[in-house]
């Protein structure tokens, strides 16, 4: 039986983590539309949807242990989907660490990593991720910053039922090798390959501060390491931008 075998497709909906987080599904619950109308970013950003053409997809987990942190389930996430481009043909797509997939300088996924908790123990656990598939280039447009989607990239039409379903396979593949199998390592390295930032000139930005150095390395628990002028800092969040 596949893990994550329970899956509901929603016509509409406002946000697929609200979705979750307010309502009661089993450990393990897939939830997706193409018609997200109030998409949530990172820090009260938005994720904007255009209607029947991005995916919107969260995974409910209900863990039995606390999760120290969601940075395996967001690389899990991330590998699954540059696998599914790799598919399509899109070799060139990487990780901008810890939760964005782009396409040369053009942001075509993001994920967003929500828990509510129970006292002090992890209730559920909600990695929320968009893609964007078939939205035009005008609808790219209306965005604040440079993106791209599968069809702008290919020039082609997706069924976007189809690739989600195919998402949906690679998903139950890399989440049996980090949760069943338990090979952390196997999706450290490829969280690393994918990377493109390991060995580089990064500038992070946290709380309206700015810090460069070398991205030198990703760490057991899936934190990124800085070198700098001061020392190896641990990044714990924010954002990573190559310099
Ligand atoms: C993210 O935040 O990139 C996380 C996006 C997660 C969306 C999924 S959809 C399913 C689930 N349900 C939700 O409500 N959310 C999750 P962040 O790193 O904060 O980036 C947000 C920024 O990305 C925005 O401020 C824009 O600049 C840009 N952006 C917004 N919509 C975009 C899009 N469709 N494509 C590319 N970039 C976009």
């Amino acid at each position: 039986m596949a893990l994550l075998n329970n899956v509901i497709y929603l016509e509409n909906a406002l946000s697929t983590n609200t979705f979750l987080k307010i309502s009661d599904y089993p450990d393990r619950t897939i939830v997706y539309t193409f018609d997200q109308k109030e998409g949530r970013g990172r820090e009260d950003r938005k994720w904007l949807n255009f209607k029947d053409k991005n995916l919107a997809l969260s995974l409910l987990f209900k863990p039995e242990e606390n999760v120290k942190n969601y940075l395996w389930y967001i690389a899990v996430n991330s590998l699954a989907l540059i696998k599914l481009l790799e598919n399509y043909g899109i070799k060139s797509s990487y990780i901008k660490w810890p939760n964005d997939i782009y396409i040369d300088d053009k942001k075509i996924s993001g994920i967003l990593a929500e828990s509510t908790w129970k006292g002090q123990k992890t209730d559920k656990l909600i990695i929320g991720i968009g893609v964007n598939v078939n939205s035009s280039l005008d609808d790219i447009k209306t965005i604040d910053k440079k993106a791209t989607s599968l069809f702008i990239e290919t020039n082609k039409v997706v069924n976007i039922k189809l690739f989600t379903e195919e998402y949906i396979g690679l998903l139950n593949k890399y989440y049996g090798i980090l949760l069943l199998e338990k090979n952390i390592d196997y999706i450290k390295e490829e969280w690393m390959n994918k990377s493109k930032i390991i060995g580089k000139k990064v500038c992070w930005v946290f709380n309206g501060n700015e810090i460069y150095g070398e991205a030198s390395d990703i760490d057991e628990e899936g934190f990124l390491m800085l070198k700098t002028e001061s020392g190896l800092l641990k990044v714990l969040s924010g954002d990573i931008n190559l310099v």
